[in-house]
Formats: C-alpha cells, structure tokens, sequence
C-alpha cells in the first residue's frame, strides 16, 4: 500500500499495558513505537466503564503501577478503592506525566495485522485508512473489553434508551425513570446498588444469583496513608510473590482445622473488613479448592442473605446454590437494595426473558416489564474477544482463529506459535489475579525479549508448537486443581453462547508466574525459537 509508515513496535490498546509498554520500549530502548486505540482516550477499561458505581475491587495501593516511586508516593490515595473517574485521571497523568500522548493515536481501531515471511514485518492496517508496518507487534487489547450484549429477540424495537455498562457514555439520564437491568455480575450488582435509590422504579433480571460480600469502601485516614508509602517497597515484593496479588496475605490455615466458631469468626471478621478476594483467599487457603470448606463459606453468605433481605422470596432468590467458584464479588449494598420499595428482582431462569418489545422486556409468565431504559450488565466475551475481531494471521496466512480452534492458547500468556514477534499483555493463560502487577510483570518480559532480539540483530522470535501445547497443558491441569472450572463463568469462556468451554487463565498466582517467566528466561528462553 502506499504511503505505508514503518515503526519499530506497534501496540494496540492504551490501557494499563499498552502505555507501560511505549514508555518501555520508547524511552528504554529509543524504539519508534506508535499505540493505536479505537477509544477516544486513554485509559482503556476505566475510559469505557463509565457506569455509575463503577469501583476498583482491588484496594487503591495497588492498582496503580509500581515501576515509578516518585509516582507512587505523589499518589492520591484517599478512599480504601478507587472509582473510575479516579483510576481514568490517574492513567491520564501518566500518560502526560512520561509524554506518552504524543505515540497515542486515538480513535483509530486496528481492523488487520498480517505477518508478511518476506520482510519479517507486521503489516497493520486501521479502520482511518492508514498502513503501517512494524518488526513487533504488542497487543494490550484488553480481556475485560469486548463487550457482550446477548442476542434477545426485539431488541431492535425497543423505544426506549439501552446501554451496556461497557460502553458508557457521559451524561446519561435515568433519575426518575424506569430502568431495568439485565445482569448480576460484578458490574451490575455495582450499577444496581448506585443507581436504585435514584431511579423510579429498578427492575433487575437475573440468571444466576451470585454470592457477595461487602466491599468496605470508605475514606482512609493519613495515618493509613502514610504506612503505605512508606513501606511500598515491602507492599510490592510481597504482591509480586503471591498468589492473588491483592495486597494482602493468602490464608494457609485450612477451613475444616478449625472449629465451627472459629470459622464464624473468621468469616464474620472478613465480612466486616470487606474485599472479595479477601474474603475468598484471606479467611482460610482452601475455598477455592475443597468442596467442604467451599460450602461453609456459601452458608455464610446465604445465611447473610437470609438477613439482610426482608421479603423471604426475594432472598431464596438471591441465594445461590452452587459453588463459590467465580470471581469473588463485593459491593456496596447489594443485598439491602431489594428492601427497596422500588426495586424488584425477576428471576430470569425460572422465568425466562421472551423478547423485548416497543415497552419493555417480556418474560415467559407474560408480563411485559415497562421500561425507559434498559441497561445491559452482561459482561464481555472475556479474554480472547477483542483478538478475534481483528484479522490477525501469522506464518503461511494461519489466522488466530485457526490457532485458537481448540480454543485460545499461548505460551506464557504472552506469545503463540506461528505468530512471531507477536506479544501479548493478557493474553489467554495468563495470570488471574489483581491485574496490573501481572501486567506489569509481562511488559517487563517482553521488553528485555524484544530488546535482546535487537541486541543480537536477529529477526525474528518465535514460541514453539511444544512449548505452546505444554504451557497450554499446565494451565489446564493448575485449573482442575480448584473449583473453579466447575461453576459457569467468564472465567472459563461459559458465559457466551458457542464460545469453547475451556482454561482461559494460569491460576496458580502471580508469584509462580513470576518464577516461570524468569526460568524461560534464564535458559536463553526456552521454548522460543530465533531468526
Ligand atoms: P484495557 O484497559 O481493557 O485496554 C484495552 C484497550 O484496547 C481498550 O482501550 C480498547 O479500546 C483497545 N482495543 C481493543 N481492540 C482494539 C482494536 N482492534 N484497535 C484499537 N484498540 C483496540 N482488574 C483488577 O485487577 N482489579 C479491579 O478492581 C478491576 N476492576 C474492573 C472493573 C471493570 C468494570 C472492568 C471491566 C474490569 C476491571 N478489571 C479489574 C480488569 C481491568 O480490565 C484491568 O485491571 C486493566 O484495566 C486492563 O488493562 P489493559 O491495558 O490490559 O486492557
Ligand atoms: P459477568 O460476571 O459475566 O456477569 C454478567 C451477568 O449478565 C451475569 O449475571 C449473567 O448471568 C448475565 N447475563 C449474561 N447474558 C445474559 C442473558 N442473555 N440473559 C440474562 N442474563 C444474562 O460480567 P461483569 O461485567 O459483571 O463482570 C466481569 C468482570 O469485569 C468482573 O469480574 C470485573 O472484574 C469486571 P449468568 O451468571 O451468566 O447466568
């Protein structure tokens, strides 16, 4: 094509991972590096999340970068959480902060990526019309990204204003009106809670009720803040060899060695402390892994409900049955919503949603729900989703889809097979943890590859089939040792219709990540091979 640019790296997505990655690539190694992000700003997740609630449930001291100590000790770190206009003005000082602005093209979707075998170059095309080429290739697409709105019958007719939490735009109205929302994840039990006591009437469709606790939101005092800075060196150490990488100690007391009181009281302590991921890792090291200890944290949970929740119907429905084995939920109020006058909850697997009409959303028992607007808290077609809709094909023309038949693979979380030079910050197989501290962790490997690659003027750098397969083999078996893969959820690619049932993440935790990462590379990276 004419008028093709060419670049030394293109990232795609500037997000936490795309802009970490120019800053490594560009100031550390004067590589001309340019970020593509179809979204008007920096920021990624906390650019389009604009929902209302929307709130980090990973504690602010460490959701932020820990590569800069000056910057982490100008921090604001004010509430125990951070909220999304916090998290999205910290990443746009960051991207001003370090200059990154200029090497940010935004509004611009990378629609093709094609490894051309004669250059050893990636030719990247853009929905503006633009060609580039660049010898690497690093995408930061997101695995919280492509959102999902489920095909439901009528949509289109609806007459009222729809959204999802994903794609949110400034200035939405729904003070007064009638809103429903279809979803109660992570996201929709956050816009649930902020939203009812403003709107008219708040009628939640759910599918699956899901077990929460609370968030423990709330102002933090200088004292707090404080003991922070002064001890992020140990606070980062710690995070980087743990499991969860949240900020706190992983439990290896396990639930069944104590006694039943000493149970309640551990629990009771974390329900009142607040946290998710505490709750699940924090109180004792096998709830994510015996069924036993697993059922005593959902008899917790359930009996939480059962009184907070006034109406007995309302709480039998909100009570979960199965395992506690999705990613640990926490908010602001949650369960307390639905003593609302309101607020109804519609159980939408024993009822069924029929179709949307011009008024509403219809369910099977024939009552059609009216509604101004209809918010979809439905999730996203996690992990591979934004990789997908891109063409991307590596070596003899193999595109990721062929790569990914069997459903998406990596070796390390961050390189495939047939796709050389190609890197990937979250990749499928990567960590599930708190997110930055494994971003970080892979921006940081993939740097030190690209620039030995260029230190030895080699061309290109590849992972192998075996190496790809064997990494493949260990996520799946880590995975089976937990609970997990047994509750249907993103995590595992069950949560949208057709996509494959499969391991999507490592989760043996971010300090064995760590450990992995650094053998490859201490043995020349093995299971890599050069041009
Ligand atoms: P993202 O921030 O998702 O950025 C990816 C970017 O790629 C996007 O801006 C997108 O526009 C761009 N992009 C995608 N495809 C293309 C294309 N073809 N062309 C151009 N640009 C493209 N994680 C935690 O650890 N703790 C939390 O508390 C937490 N809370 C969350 C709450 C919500 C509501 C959501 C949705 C996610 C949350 N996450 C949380 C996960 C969060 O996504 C990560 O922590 C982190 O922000 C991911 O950064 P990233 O740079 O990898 O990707
Ligand atoms: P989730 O956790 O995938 O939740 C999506 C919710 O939407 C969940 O309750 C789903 O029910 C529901 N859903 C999805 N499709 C439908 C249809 N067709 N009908 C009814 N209900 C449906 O997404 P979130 O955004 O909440 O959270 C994802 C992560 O992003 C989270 O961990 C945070 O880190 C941010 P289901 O459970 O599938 O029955």
């Amino acid at each position: 094509m004419k008028n093709t640019k060419h670049l030394d790296a293109i990232v795609i997505g500037a997000g936490f991972g795309g802009m970490y990655m120019l800053k490594k690539l560009r100031d550390e190694q004067g590589l001309k590096v340019r970020v593509f992000d179809k979204a008007g700003g920096v920021g990624g997740t906390w650019y389009w999340n604009r929902y209302p609630g929307a709130l980090s449930d990973t504690e602010t001291f460490v959701y932020c970068y820990s590569w800069d100590k000056e910057l982490l000790q100008e921090m604001h770190i004010t509430t125990r959480y951070v909220t999304q206009p916090q998290i999205l003005s910290y990443l746009e000082h960051v991207a001003d902060r370090y200059n990154l602005r200029p090497d940010i093209q935004l509004n611009t979707g990378v629609t093709a990526a094609h490894f051309n075998e004669t250059t050893n170059l990636w030719e990247v095309k853009t929905d503006t019309g633009e060609a580039y080429t660049a010898k690497f290739l690093v995408t930061a697409l997101g695995l919280l990204s492509a959102t999902n709105v489920p095909k439901i019958k009528g949509l289109d007719t609806f007459q009222g204003e729809w959204l999802h939490t994903g794609n949110w735009p400034e200035g939405v109205q729904y003070d007064g009106k009638r809103v429903g929302v279809i979803g109660t994840g992570s996201t929709g039990t956050q816009v649930i809670t902020a939203i009812a006591p403003k709107v008219g009437h708040l009628t939640v469709f759910q599918r699956s009720p899901q077990y929460s606790v609370p968030v423990g939101n709330g102002p933090v005092t200088p004292e707090y803040v404080a003991e922070v800075k002064k001890n992020y060196d140990e606070i980062w150490e710690q995070v980087k060899g743990s499991v969860v990488a949240f900020g706190f100690k992983e439990s290896t007391v396990s639930a069944m060695s104590v006694s039943e009181e000493e149970r309640q009281a551990v629990f009771q302590k974390a329900w009142d402390n607040g946290g998710g991921f505490r709750f699940m890792f924090e109180t004792f090291c096998d709830i994510a892994t015996d069924e036993r200890a697993n059922k005593a944290a959902q008899d917790f949970i359930r009996g939480k409900i059962a009184e907070i929740v006034k109406d007995p119907e309302t709480a039998r429905k909100l009570m979960p049955q199965d395992l506690y084995a999705k990613r640990p939920l926490c908010d602001s109020g949650y369960y307390a919503t639905y003593n609302r006058p309101n607020v109804d909850l519609v159980d939408v697997k024993a009822n069924p949603i029929v179709e949307i009409t011009p008024k509403g959303v219809k369910t099977t028992d024939g009552v059609e729900h009216e509604l101004d607007m209809l918010i979809f808290a439905t999730g996203f077609d996690a992990v591979d989703g934004n990789y997908t809709k891109i063409d991307i094909r590596g070596r003899n023309g193999l595109t990721i889809q062929e790569q990914w038949k069997s459903g998406p693979s990596s070796y390390m979380g961050v390189a495939n097979a047939n796709f050389p030079n190609m890197f990937m910050v979250l990749g499928p197989n990567g960590p599930f943890t708190n997110l930055p501290p494994s971003i970080e962790s892979q921006v940081e490997w993939i740097a030190a590859l690209i620039k030995d690659v260029n230190a030895k003027d080699l061309k290109t750098v590849e992972a192998t089939t075996e190496a790809e397969a064997g990494w493949t083999k260990t996520c799946h078996d880590i995975a089976h040792m937990t609970l997990f893969p047994k509750a249907d959820s993103w995590i595992f690619g069950a949560n949208i219709p057709g996509k494959t049932n499969t391991v999507y993440f490592y989760m043996a935790g971010l300090g064995a990540y760590r450990q992995e990462l650094s053998a490859v590379q201490n043995k020349g990276y093995e299971g890599f091979v050069f041009q």
